[in-house]
C-alpha cells in the first residue's frame, strides 16, 4: 500500500520546460487546476501528500518522479539525463530527507530520469533512453541489487515516440503490465500478462495503480474500458496541459 506522494505544482515559467511535442503552449492556470484535480486523486487513494513548492527556476520540476526512486526498502537521488533539471534533484532531497535520511546518488558520468525506471512488483525495469544512460541504468541496477531487487535494463532508444520507458508501460500488479505494441514483444517482458494500449491511445499507457484505483488520462475511453473489465476501479484525470510538455500521471509524483 502507499501512504505518502511528493508533488510539485506547476511553477509559472511551466511553459518554458522541455518538450518534444508540438501540441502547443500550455496554459499555466489550466496546469495549477489539473495538478490540483491530480493531488484530490492521489488523497482519494489514501496518500498523505507533501509539497514542494513552484521555483521558477525550475520549470519541469512539476514532474517530480525523474528527480529520485524510491521504493519500500530505500531512496536513490538521480542525475536527470536534461541539464536545466539537475537543479530539481536537491529539492527532491530536502523533501524526501525525513522519509529516507541516507539515500544514495547516481554520480556522474551516470544519468537516470525517474521515469524511466518501472517497479514492476518488485521487480525493476530500467530504461535506457534518451534521458538515462549506460552508467546511469547500471548504477541503478547495482545499488538495487544490494536491497536484494532484480532489475533489467530495456532499450528504448529506437522506440519512436516515447520520452521514457514508463511513457509506454505501465505495471498495473497482478502480473499484469500495460504495453503499447512498440514494445509488447520485448523479451524483458515475458512472463507478465501484458495489456494491449490501442493505437491512438499510447498517451494513457502511463497510469498509475494507486492501492484500489488506477489513475487513467482522461480522453482515451479504449484503455478505460479494458481497465474496467478488468476490474480495476478507474479515476481519469484532465492531463492535456502536462502532456504538452511530455508529462503523463506517473511523472507528477513520487509515491512510496
Ligand atoms: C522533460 O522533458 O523532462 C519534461 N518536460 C517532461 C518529463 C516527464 N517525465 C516523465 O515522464 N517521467
Amino acid at each position: 500500500m502507499y501512504s505518502t506522494a511528493l508533488v510539485c505544482p506547476p511553477a509559472p515559467t511551466f511553459a518554458q520546460g522541455l518538450t518534444t511535442l508540438k501540441l502547443g503552449t500550455p496554459i499555466y492556470q489550466r496546469a495549477v487546476e489539473q495538478h490540483e484535480a491530480y493531488c484530490s486523486a492521489l488523497e482519494h487513494c489514501g496518500l498523505s501528500l507533501v509539497r514542494i513548492e513552484p521555483d521558477e527556476r525550475y520549470p519541469d520540476a512539476t514532474f517530480i518522479e525523474d528527480a529520485a526512486v524510491v521504493t519500500k526498502r530505500g531512496a536513490i537521488l538521480t542525475r536527470p539525463g536534461a541539464a536545466s533539471r539537475m537543479g530539481e534533484v536537491e529539492r527532491a532531497r530536502g523533501a524526501l530527507d525525513s522519509f529516507f535520511p541516507n539515500p544514495s546518488f547516481i554520480r556522474n558520468p551516470g544519468t537516470v530520469d525517474g521515469g524511466d525506471v518501472c517497479d514492476a512488483g518488485g521487480r525493476f525495469f530500467i530504461g535506457l533512453s534518451e534521458r538515462t544512460n549506460n552508467s546511469g541504468a547500471e548504477q541503478l541496477a547495482d545499488w538495487l541489487a544490494t536491497l536484494g531487487y532484480r532489475s533489467s535494463l530495456v532499450d528504448i532508444r529506437s522506440v519512436a515516440g516515447i520520452l521514457h520507458l514508463k511513457s509506454g508501460i505501465a505495471y498495473l500488479d497482478d502480473n499484469r503490465m500495460l504495453v503499447i505494441d512498440a514494445l509488447s514483444r520485448r523479451p524483458e517482458f515475458r512472463g507478465y500478462e501484458t495489456v494491449r494500449v490501442q493505437s491512438g491511445e499510447e498517451y494513457a499507457a502511463n497510469c498509475v495503480r494507486l492501492n484500489d484505483y488506477v489513475l487513467v488520462a482522461a480522453g482515451y475511453p479504449n484503455i478505460q474500458n479494458t481497465l474496467r473489465e478488468l476490474g480495476y476501479p478507474t479515476i481519469a484525470l484532465e492531463m492535456t496541459e502536462f502532456h504538452k510538455m511530455d508529462g503523463g500521471l506517473s511523472c507528477l509524483s513520487l509515491r512510496f
